[in-house]
């Protein structure tokens, strides 16, 4: 008999609720390819009494009494309370994307810090008095929230970055739908829970699950909702910008990258080779900020590509709820197809595969979604396995000369998340760090990230930043106030 699966609602105004289309799908677990819970299909009837309840809650009194002091303390005991359900919340989360134990682990136990960060700015976001030239005008301004904010989340980091949109959305004083990915909903839902216990008010966060083509868009559409923070795939993010500018709404996008991580002669090749490693092969290379093309000065070119190799083919594949795993599945079947098909790309256009490229032979690992680590090397940065977000563990090795050729060949490319930049040389970090186009540059280091530094992408990366005090403006208004503190008003209709 097939096993009874975990039952799932929608969380509207403090309340489970039902989607109304009555429809369910299933979310899959890719370690084992088996469904594992059943989560509410949304659409847009859903979403309307969602942002309705956030509108409602965001206009209602209670909210508007609270003082940023306050709002920061129900971010506190939100944050205590994800410490506390850390480990629980992470297994969830590693069942739902096959994302390893270690990693789910160490970012659910880092998450509760984004809560006390922006906890701490809720009670200092304020406008400033500004003087002009009018001796008798009192002029200022007020920094106020914007109002309900869509938050449209992906599969590979969900409740990391569901968090990075909502602190700073409730620090600032606004309330939000969260629209988590049809691949990983459980966690958001779990999380929800937390939210209310910590005492916020109903309808101040609210979750419709659903796909995207139909609760994420009409999240998007929809009239009420003022701002539209998204992650995920370039393409959607461009739907997501068309649909929101209908109604003028404010968007800020987390989207892909395709980021340089470079190798000069002088690196410290060792630190440099790890670097590389977490730069690809961590969570399955399912991370925006991959460094998915690598760029070796030919002088270190074979030595570091045998050093990249050997440590790739020791990465412990396996069940990715167990710590000794170092790498798990993809996080569902299309995307492993995704990876395979740019594997065959790859070598139409002549790179050279050197290790992996094709899942385990391994048969504990045949029910799950893997692909091993891949190497392709003599890649030429015009290919598309150059160019194109493959999101896999899946890099690119491209050998260069001269910092001027890796500098053009490293900026030639539609993104610009990030980049990787490995020298012991001083005077060049700084003129690379100017150079490269990208909204990260990590020097002798790589996936460095904290919540109180901005983050975001250039080009088609991205618009906007999220993290530090930058995030706040992005769910903020500024309103200029007048005052007139002199003596009567003249009738503008007398010539003096
Ligand atoms: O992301 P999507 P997908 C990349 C990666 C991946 C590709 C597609 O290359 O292979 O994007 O992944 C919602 N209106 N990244 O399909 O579609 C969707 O339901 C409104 C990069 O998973 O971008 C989900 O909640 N919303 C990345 C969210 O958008 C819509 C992270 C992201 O889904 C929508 C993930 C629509 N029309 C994938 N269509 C990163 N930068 O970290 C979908 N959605």
């Amino acid at each position: 008999m097939a096993k009874e699966l975990k039952r799932y609602k929608l969380s509207i105004n403090g309340r489970w609720e039902e989607a109304a289309s009555g429809k369910c799908f299933e979310t899959v677990n890719p370690y084992t390819g088996e469904a594992w819970a059943l989560l509410p299909e949304g659409g847009e009837e859903d979403v309307d009494r969602a942002v309705r309840a956030a509108r409602e809650a965001f206009e209602s009194k209670e909210w508007k009494s609270l003082t940023g002091g306050q709002r920061g303390q129900l971010l506190r005991r939100l944050g205590d309370l994800i410490a506390q359900h850390a480990e629980r919340l992470a297994r969830i989360e590693t069942t739902d994307n096959g994302k390893i134990i270690r990693e789910t682990t160490f970012q659910l136990k880092a998450i509760p810090d984004c809560y006390y960060y922006f906890a701490g700015w809720a009670d200092k976001i304020h406008g400033e008095v500004i003087p002009t030239d009018k001796p008798t005008i009192l002029n200022y301004t007020l920094r106020e929230p914007i109002g309900v904010v869509g938050a449209i989340i992906p599969w590979n980091s969900p409740l990391y970055l569901t968090s990075i949109k909502l602190a700073p959305a409730l620090a600032a004083g606004n309330t939000v739908v969260i629209k988590p990915s049809e691949i990983t909903s459980v966690s958001a839902l779990e999380f929800i829970q937390l939210v209310e216990e910590a005492g916020f008010p109903p309808g101040a966060v609210n979750v419709v699950t659903g796909f995207g083509e139909k609760a994420g868009a009409a999240l998007t559409k929809h009239q009420l909702v003022g701002k539209i923070a998204f992650t995920g795939g370039c393409e959607t993010g461009k739907l997501v910008a068309k649909s929101a500018a209908d109604h003028l709404a404010r968007v800020t996008l987390e989207l892909g990258g395709k980021s340089p991580n470079i190798v000069f002669e002088d690196a410290d090749l060792d630190s440099a080779v790890n670097g590389a490693m977490a730069g690809i092969f961590a969570a399955t290379g399912q991370t925006c900020i991959a460094g998915s093309r690598l760029f070796l000065h030919e002088s270190i070119h074979d030595r570091f590509v045998e050093k990249l190799v050997a440590r790739a083919k020791t990465i412990k594949m396996g069940d990715p709820t167990s710590w000794g795993t170092e790498m798990g599945p993809l996080a569902f079947k299309d995307q492993r197809e995704k990876v395979l098909t740019y594997v065959e790309i790859g070598k139409e256009e002549g790179a050279k595969l050197v290790y992996g490229g094709e899942p385990p032979t391994d048969p504990e690992l045949k029910k799950g979604y893997f692909v091993k680590p891949t190497v392709f090397v003599d890649v030429e940065n015009h290919m598309r396995i150059a160019q194109e977000e493959i999101f896999g563990p899946v890099v690119s090795v491209i050998r260069f000369r001269t910092e001027e050729e890796v500098i053009q060949m490293a900026n030639d490319v539609r993104y610009g998340l990030a980049a990787g930049l490995w020298t012991q040389d001083v005077k060049r970090v700084h003129r690379l760090a100017k150079e490269l186009q990208a909204g990260t540059v990590w020097v002798n280091t790589y996936r460095t990230l904290a919540f109180s530094s901005p983050f975001g992408g250039y080009k088609e990366s991205g618009i906007g930043k999220e993290n530090g005090f930058e995030v706040l403006r992005e769910y903020t208004q500024l309103k200029s106030v007048w005052v007139e503190t002199g003596g009567p008003i003249g009738d503008p209709f007398v010539m003096r």
